[in-house]
């Protein structure tokens, strides 16, 4: 019998609906911006929190009790059949996993690599009966005991090249099941403590590895994406793919600028500083926008507490910038949260993506009703328009530092400050959510 069983296929029953499971903003049929809702928010189930972690947090262990939990391939198929009843209550286009969900560790690279391979059948076949599409595939380098001191930036080779190994393998695998892109998080490429850590070698392992991937991409004809997801900290005291803007400098070091996009995550953005609107336009603006992990952190707790979304407001923004950059192509909304651990019941879990589909819907509808508007965009372009002017391009594109300085005497400038219009343009945004 299913985990899921007595909980019905969620249906679209409009804003007013009184149903507890229902969606009331998520129409996957509703053209949107100009197209079909589910094309443009390509929503994902993450195969790790929903299905493989056990709840436990630093001063308690498992709370749940799945009861496809175990290190058997047994374990590993009833893990299957309990993801894809899921897919079919919630009706989304896609999922993601990593190696270590879903299969069982073995006694040797070989073995993990039978136990693998044997569990991508399974889930190619439920595929194929109609099942979601694979939005990423990744390896999980961090939690094994191997991967403490990192994958790529070990200081120990054997461990870059079990590394190697294993990319190869998943890459491989998503290629085969039609994954639309494939993800590098950091893992535990970062470091402890500088005192015994070698930032240059480190840093060219990691660019060497990444160049590996795309070589094996390109070899085996792998047309999806390859993203890296950028992280502060956690696991590690210092990522090295801390954000956009460390990781854009790290890509063109090793000129892989065009080979290589990002998957940006709310709660990591959040992490290092920024809003994530604010990741979301950076990467856009330079070129590097792909794709996102919709799960927000605790604003106190300073953790990543993988939430699923609830915030409308932060979600429009987001939408609006991905949006402004174009949209999805090979990208996708993935839901990288889990559950609070006290949240035991299978309807938990199904509650918690709806919750998250309807927020992120009704975000992006506010999103794509201010894209049509132009309101921001006709603002934006008037705070600029001085750059129009002939002068001012001349200025960028030929004036030495002395001629502009003869030509503000000359010209007798006198900058009038202008007002930025922040609280209308928030008031404006307000309108919309
Ligand atoms: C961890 C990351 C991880 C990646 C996939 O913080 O978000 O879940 O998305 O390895
Ligand atoms: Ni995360
Ligand atoms: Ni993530």
């Amino acid at each position: 019998m299913s985990y899921f069983a007595g909980i019905e296929p969620i249906r679209y029953e409009g804003p007013e609906s009184g149903v507890e499971l229902a969606f009331r903003h998520y129409d996957p049929d509703a053209t949107v911006g100009g197209a079909r809702l589910e094309d443009q928010l390509r929503f994902a189930v993450a195969w790790w929190h929903s299905f493989a972690w056990p709840g436990g947090d630093p001063f308690g262990g498992q709370t749940f009790e799945r009861p496809w939990f175990g290190e058997t391939m047994e374990a590993a198929r009833a893990k299957a059949d309990a993801a894809f009843d899921l897919f079919a209550i919630l009706g989304q286009p896609f999922f993601c996993f990593h190696d270590f969900d879903i299969r069982p560790e073995g006694d040797s690279f070989a073995e993990s690599t039978r136990n693998f391979e044997e569990i991508v059948d399974y889930i190619g076949e439920k595929m194929e009966a109609g099942g979601p599409r694979l939005l990423w595939g990744t390896s999980n380098l961090f939690s094994h005991r191997r991967f403490m001191a990192g994958a790529a930036t070990n200081p120990d080779p054997d461990v870059f090249a079990y590394a190697a190994a294993t990319v190869k393998t998943v890459l491989d695998a998503t290629h085969r099941l039609g994954g639309q892109n494939y993800v590098l998080w950091g893992g535990r490429e970062g470091y402890e403590t500088l005192l015994n850590t070698d930032l240059k070698a480190e840093a060219d392992q990691a660019g060497a590895f990444l160049s590996k991937v795309v070589d094996h991409k390109h070899k085996i004809g792998f047309k999806g994406t390859i993203l890296i997801e950028p992280k502060p900290q956690e696991p590690t005291k210092h990522q090295y793919d801390y954000d956009v803007a460390t990781v854009a400098g790290f890509l063109h070091r090793y000129g892989l600028q065009d080979e290589v996009k990002l998957n940006l995550e709310q709660g990591h953005a959040i992490l290092a500083g920024h809003s994530f609107e604010h990741e979301i336009a950076l990467a856009a603006s330079l070129g590097l926008f792909g794709s996102i992990d919709m799960n927000r952190n605790d604003y106190q707790s300073g953790w990543d507490t993988d939430q699923f979304p609830d915030n409308p407001r932060e979600v429009a923004l987001a939408y609006y910038e991905i949006l402004k950059a174009g949209g999805f192509t090979t990208g996708g909304t993935n839901f990288d949260a889990k559950l609070r651990r006290q949240s035991l019941d299978p309807v938990d879990l199904v509650a918690a993506h709806v919750g998250a589909m309807d927020v992120c819907a009704r975000g992006f509808k506010a999103a794509a009703a201010m894209m049509e508007d132009g309101g921001l965009e006709a603002a934006r372009r008037e705070r600029y328009a001085g750059w129009q002017s002939r002068d001012a391009r001349r200025m960028l594109e030929e004036e030495t530092l002395d001629a502009i300085a003869a030509r503000v005497r000359e010209q007798d400038l006198r900058p009038e400050p202008r007002s930025g219009r922040q609280e209308r343009l928030e008031n404006y945004v307000s309108r919309f959510i």
